[in-house]
């Protein structure tokens, strides 16, 4: 049998000592893939639960057991049944409150289960998720009752939603429909949610049965209110509070941003529905009822003179002028308890746009 060279001629003792530490060299290799193994399998495990977590955040499920990182098995994670197409926590129409003392440390202590404006049921996942879009200035007291009457409305009706006040800062004429579309673009930023509201601060719905979800067609909220004996303003009237998922809203380009003081924003919505041959449908009378919480006409938010002129150029324009058009500079964004606040500085009206 051939030798290496110079192996033959070592001895013995050297030769079984070299035996012994390829043997050990050879051990702890095996011993150290062993190992590795067990590195895979914890990175796969936090992987999984973090996984977990991240989809329970979703609403989606709820996970078994996570406080434990072993054995594996703990990870089974169990869907949440899909919350009913009718809430069991309706109640019908409401007694609303309008306390004056009222304090937004009252609201927040009332709504624990919010925080950062956010809010989703535990024990069943959402139908949708929706984000509440409120155009603002100078009314506070208005938003204040609003929150205390709409946080536990909309907890009632199972859903995962977050509230928007979309804040005009300065006092340039205020411009309803452009903060409209700040809105949305800003919300998205944080999550893609299914369904907007665009929502007057004044306005309180009384009934909990209209649901503030989206429908296959564009949803007027608003039949009646208190100032109007509860009767619909006007065929086509689309003003107060109205319903849009993602895909209508962009479809139409959103709000127009040209409507400068108060009227008629919410016509020009109505005209970019039905120029998509989108149909509006609303809820039963009986449901779709508000108290507008009284004001006169804002300092700033005087009636727009030129509002018929532009409702006409509407079929020409609206490609051009909406959410791809909408410039802003944002201010600042601050998430309180109850809400994120958006403040925007939303420019002035402009000789070329209006
Ligand atoms: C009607 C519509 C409203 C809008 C408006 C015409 C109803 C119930 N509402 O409201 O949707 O079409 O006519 O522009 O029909 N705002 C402020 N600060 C201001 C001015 C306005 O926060 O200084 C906001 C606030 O959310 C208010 C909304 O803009 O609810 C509409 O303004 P409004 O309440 O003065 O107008 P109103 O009641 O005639
Ligand atoms: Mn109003």
């Amino acid at each position: 049998m051939g030798c290496l060279p110079g192996f033959c001629s070592l001895s013995r003792r050297v030769k079984f000592l070299l035996f012994i530490g390829i043997c050990v060299i050879f051990l702890t290799w095996i011993s150290s893939l062993g190992s590795l193994g067990e590195i895979r399998d914890a990175t796969q495990l936090v992987k999984e639960l973090s996984l977990t977590r991240k989809v329970q955040h979703m609403g989606l499920f709820r996970a078994n057991n996570v406080q434990s990182v072993e054995p594996l098995a703990v990870t089974t994670a169990v869907p949440l049944q899909s919350c009913p197409l009718q809430s069991p926590y309706l109640r019908g129409p409401i007694a609303l409150s309008f306390r004056p003392s009222l304090t937004l440390h009252d609201v927040e202590t009332e709504n624990p289960e919010v925080s950062n404006g956010i809010y989703q049921p535990k024990e069943c996942c959402p139908l949708q998720s929706v984000a509440i879009l409120i155009p603002h200035r100078n009314r506070e007291k208005h938003l204040l009752y609003l929150l205390q009457n709409l946080h536990p409305f909309l907890q009632r009706q199972q859903l995962h939603y977050g509230i928007y006040v979309i804040h005009q800062a300065g006092h340039v004429t205020f411009n309803r429909a452009k903060l409209l579309n700040v809105g949305y673009l800003e919300a998205l930023k944080d999550f893609a949610w299914d369904c907007f509201i665009f929502h007057d601060v004044d306005l309180v719905p009384e009934n909990d049965y209209n649901l503030y979800q989206c429908d296959r067609q564009p949803k007027h909220l608003v039949v009646g209110r208190n100032a109007t004996g509860y009767r619909l303003r006007y065929k086509g009237y689309f003003g107060g509070v109205t319903a849009m998922t993602r895909e209508q809203f962009l479809k139409v380009n959103g709000f127009s941003n040209t409507y400068w003081g108060w009227g008629a924003e919410d016509d020009d919505l109505r005209i970019r529905v039905e120029l998509q041959r989108m149909k509006i449908v609303r809820p039963p009378p009986e449901v779709a009822r508000y108290t507008m919480i009284f004001h006169t006409r804002d300092k700033g938010n005087e009636v727009n003179k030129d509002r018929m002129r532009l409702l006409n150029r509407t079929p020409r324009v609206w490609k051009t002028d909406g959410l791809n058009s909408c410039s802003y500079k944002k201010l600042y964004v601050e998430k309180q308890q109850l809400y994120v606040n958006v403040t925007v500085d939303i420019g002035r009206p402009s000789l070329w746009h209006n």
